[in-house]
């Protein structure tokens, strides 16, 4: 509670001066954090054994401590394979390779010269998933567009695959028929060329205004905007351009979703690689001030525009949200917010759905439940909560 206020001051002394907003009718929950007053109201499906930090290279978002539009460095949810590599950036050389006119090697200072522009990118793990839906984060990336540094080196037109690698790596047993492998590897993730080649793809050295820390990817990694967190290869320090598809683990074999379609009256099984960011809402938090309580929440996805977010309390009716108008960049997260009226001490349940401009709406569990590996857990997300 104490760092909540702590945060809040921080905020209005480092002059994100957001907290006028009222003037202009906008209700005050424009910034998420706790208000003088306000308290949070506990949520009841938060499970026991639950580890926000699990060191040396492990980290959740508790949702109820989101504090500004933006993820701090040393809140931000982190994951991977193989443990964090050492790489020094002083020494440090990202290596382009392959189908290129000129095999490349740039160092930081090279990549920074470079570089300067910012992207503002929501951020989520394919495998977040409620009720604490932990693994996501927003945050302001400075560097350098992916394009800029392949045009450096050239790329041929016979360049379809572009294959992005990590300095981590570690032993894959890799099958083939009756044969197995044990073969050193890379972490690797791939692009399509005109993917690759498009203006927005980045490569940021930098979060918030600050380098990189280890646990996100120091010194160089890949942004994939509106795509999902295995896409955004950290320690970045080799890419190949090839001309046949890349078939490495995390690409084709770890991070794939299997999913049941009808098509034309009948069940199709389709395995797809875990690429762009599916339509999602959910609660981070429901606050109390007075006999006024508040929910808040989130919306990502891959940057189409959203139009609504409902909010149904218990069996009641969906209820239109509002949408904060500090979060309104393209690929970053939005939040959400509902003034839930006539709450009576007791359990409820809470849940949120998104609508996007398109007309999609975001899933119900039970329209998922086709999809059967849980990743891209995209469904609308009861949480539940008591008043005393
Ligand atoms: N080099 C490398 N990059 C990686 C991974 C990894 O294991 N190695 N994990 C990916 C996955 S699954 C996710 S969700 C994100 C996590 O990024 P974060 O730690 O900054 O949240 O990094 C991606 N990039
Ligand atoms: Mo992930």
């Amino acid at each position: 509670m104490t760092t909540m206020h702590q945060t809040r001051r921080d905020i209005l002394k480092g002059g994100l001066a957001v907290a006028g907003l009222s003037m202009f009718g906008v209700p005050d929950w424009a910034l998420p954090v706790l208000a003088q007053g306000e308290t949070l109201v506990p949520f009841t499906d938060i499970p026991d054994n639950v580890r926000w930090e699990v060191p040396p290279d492990r980290r959740t978002l508790d949702l109820r401590t989101i504090d500004g539009p933006f993820t701090p460095k040393e809140k931000f949810a982190t994951t991977q394979h193989y443990g964090h590599p050492d790489v020094d950036p002083a020494t440090y050389k990202l290596k382009v390779t392959g189908l290129v006119n000129q095999t490349k090697s740039f160092s930081l200072d090279d990549l920074k010269k470079m570089g300067g522009k910012e992207l503002i990118a929501g951020f989520e793990c394919s495998g977040n998933r409620g009720p604490l839906n932990s693994l996501c984060g927003n945050g302001r990336w400075t560097g350098v567009p992916l394009k800029t540094v392949l045009d450096a080196a050239g790329v041929k037109t016979n360049a379809k695959e572009f294959v992005f690698f990590g300095a981590d790596h570690g032993q894959e047993e890799i099958e083939w028929r009756t044969q197995k492998f044990t073969l050193e590897q890379n972490f690797g993730r791939s692009l399509p060329r005109e993917k690759a080649l498009s203006p927005e793809i980045f490569l940021a050295y930098a979060l918030n205004g600050d380098p990189l820390t280890k646990h996100q990817g120091a010194p160089l990694r890949l942004l994939v905007p509106g795509y999902y967190g295995v896409c955004n290869v950290k320690w970045l320090q080799h890419i190949h351009l090839q001309e046949d598809a890349y078939l490495g683990r995390f690409q084709a074999r770890w991070y794939r979703t299997l999913r049941g379609e009808m098509i034309d009256g009948e069940m199709m099984w389709k395995e797809t690689s875990v690429t762009h960011m599916n339509l999602k809402s959910f609660i981070a938090r429901v606050t109390k001030t007075g006999s006024q309580y508040k929910v808040m929440g989130v919306v990502l996805n891959d940057g189409t525009p959203i139009k609504s977010v409902e909010v149904k309390v218990d069996d009641g009716q969906w209820q239109m949200a509002t949408m904060d108008p500090m979060t309104k960049e393209k690929y970053g997260w939005k939040f959400f917010a509902y003034n839930w009226t006539g709450a009576t001490p007791g359990d409820h349940t809470l849940i949120s759905r998104v609508t996007d401009v398109n007309g999609k709406v975001q899933p119900t569990a039970q329209e998922n439940e086709t999809k059967k590996s849980f990743l891209e857990e995209n469904s609308q997300a009861p949480r539940k909560v008591k008043i005393a």
